[in-house]
């Protein structure tokens, strides 16, 4: 009895050690740079995000490289809980790793004229067809 015990627990010890070692690697693997990210650069200016419409597929990871050009704008995703200000002269890097399909919007949120209402975008994921 006594030693079948011991035999569980020694068994629960290596599963556990085993998860321990495979999330490292996968670490590991991010900080050489293995996991591929694409950038898109964004150009952010009255009244407009260009592109307004980014395409994605899930579990992919995209950089927007947001660069305000004549005015701080403000970068808001309501739906991953995101905002940045966006100042001329400075490219901001918003990294998404969107794992749902969906169509999520973003907008300026920093009021910045008369078309600042209609200064939004979509990001679009979907798998690809
Ligand atoms: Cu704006």
């Amino acid at each position: 009895m006594n030693t079948s015990r011991r035999f569980f627990c020694t068994g629960m010890s290596l599963t556990v050690i085993g998860a321990i070692t495979s999330m490292t690697l996968s670490q590991i693997a991010q900080a050489q740079g293995n996991v591929k990210k694409r950038v898109i650069p964004v150009k952010v200016q009255k009244f407009s995000f260009v592109p307004n419409r980014i395409e994605a597929t899930p579990g992919e990871i995209i950089v927007l490289a947001l660069s305000a050009l004549d005015f701080p704008h403000g970068f808001n995703m309501p739906d991953f809980n995101l905002r940045m200000d966006l100042m001329p002269g400075k490219i901001i890097n918003v990294e998404l790793k969107p794992d749902k399909p969906g169509e999520y919007d973003f907008l300026c949120d920093n009021f910045c004229g008369e078309g600042h209402e209609g200064m939004s975008g979509k990001l679009i994921v979907k798998f690809q067809d």
